[in-house]
């Protein structure tokens, strides 16, 4: 039990304590600093020659990431995608278009014209009927059962990778052959960029395919501004090399007005409520996706003197959502994480059930409170 808390502790990004009570629930103590830096390329090596191991040992691998896909998600299993051609192997990704948003749907749209690529993306139902026990499931941009896309496919087959940047959760996919998750990477593609970079050879990577991991690493980096260290430049450098387009990815994440006018609402009604920490909320009886309040929290942050930013709204499920962002002074992750949420130290967010905006922004003022006073356990 105290190896494994060591091992969730380390997983999560160190710096922190974990204690398992007698029931298995463990709870974290620490962890408010933002580590930088801190992995090896010797690692990075260490897991492209074992994943290729594992590829190769292999009858077929099904790539997928999780529900409601992202830049990063679809960039980083293209990337897996590419390494398993490489080693000569079969390759497929589950694609499931619900909860697309339109950037993604941009990016899938250039690769449904790309019939080279297109002609490897399934369905859920489909990666059902392929899977046997000699195919290798890699699991990127996720290491919750419960947001991958086809939770199934995890039990039908023994071997299990799991490629990842977000600090680890409680919620973890049962015995993977090889986790490699790194809380210090900006994105799943920059890892996976590293890991193509290591395989023997030249990888093949077209325009499309190297723009759609450059997509994932400026998406998850705000461009280049959070969670960015020498190796995403690194990452970046070698997929511009490749022929990544960055005028492509910027048409790709060019927004809709609609979209542009609600998440300004949102930001409209912020308040800064002390030490930086700006709040927003949205109008009662007005819902707001997910993605327009997470947008709405960034941008806040980029606002001057703004450290923190947490945007409360009501939710088409009828829950109250919340939205964090934090620069890195707050960690915002231990912060949701009181409020049943999670996430990482710099994003992270949570879903209230019968609860009313007001008395959810009241819970959130007393542990932000809470929280900056210090010393409370996390
Ligand atoms: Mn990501």
């Amino acid at each position: 039990m105290a190896q494994s808390s060591l091992d969730l502790a380390l997983g999560r990004g160190g710096d922190q304590v974990a204690i398992k009570n007698e029931h298995g629930k463990v709870k974290f103590f620490g962890g408010k600093t933002n580590p930088m830096e801190k992995r090896t390329r010797v690692r990075a090596r260490v897991i492209s020659h074992a994943l290729r191991e594992l590829v190769n040992e292999s009858e077929k691998v099904i790539i997928m990431g999780h529900q409601m896909p992202d830049m990063d998600s679809i960039g980083s299993s293209v990337g897996i995608l590419k390494m398993v051609q490489q080693n000569n192997k079969d390759g497929f990704i589950v694609f499931d278009p619900d909860g697309v948003n339109t950037g993604v749907q941009k990016l899938m749209d250039e690769i449904d014209e790309d019939e080279s690529l297109a002609d490897w993306f399934i369905t859920p139902e489909q990666s059902l009927d392929i899977v046997s026990k000699n195919t290798l499931v890699v699991v990127v941009d996720t290491h919750k059962p419960s947001m991958v896309m086809e939770e199934k496919l995890l039990s039908r087959t023994e071997h299990v990778v799991v490629i990842d940047h977000h600090r680890r959760a409680e919620e973890f996919i049962e015995d993977p052959t090889l986790v490699y998750m790194e809380p210090y990477a900006s994105s799943t593609a920059e890892l996976v960029t590293e890991l193509l970079q290591y395989q023997d050879g030249r990888v093949k990577l077209s325009t499309l395919e190297s723009s759609a991991l450059l997509a994932g690493i400026i998406v998850d980096t705000k461009s280049f501004t959070l969670r960015t260290g020498s190796r995403t430049f690194d990452a970046a450098s070698y997929l511009r090399s490749k022929g990544a387009d960055t005028v492509f990815v910027q048409k790709l994440l060019k927004e809709d007005l609609d979209v542009y006018i609600k998440r300004s609402e949102l930001i409209k009604n912020a308040t800064v409520y002390k030490e930086g920490v700006a709040i927003a909320k949205g109008n009662s009886g007005e819902n707001y996706g997910p993605i327009i309040i997470a947008q709405a929290a960034d941008t806040l942050l980029t606002m001057d003197g703004v450290q923190a930013s947490f945007v409360i709204s009501e939710r088409k499920d009828e829950r109250v959502g919340v939205s964090a962002r934090s620069l890195g002074d707050i960690n915002v992750q231990v912060i949701m994480e009181k409020m049943n949420g999670g996430g990482h130290l710099t994003n992270a967010a949570t879903q209230l059930e019968d609860t009313t905006i007001e008395q959810v922004e009241e819970q959130l003022r007393e542990i932000i409170d809470e929280y900056l006073q210090g010393g409370e356990p996390s």
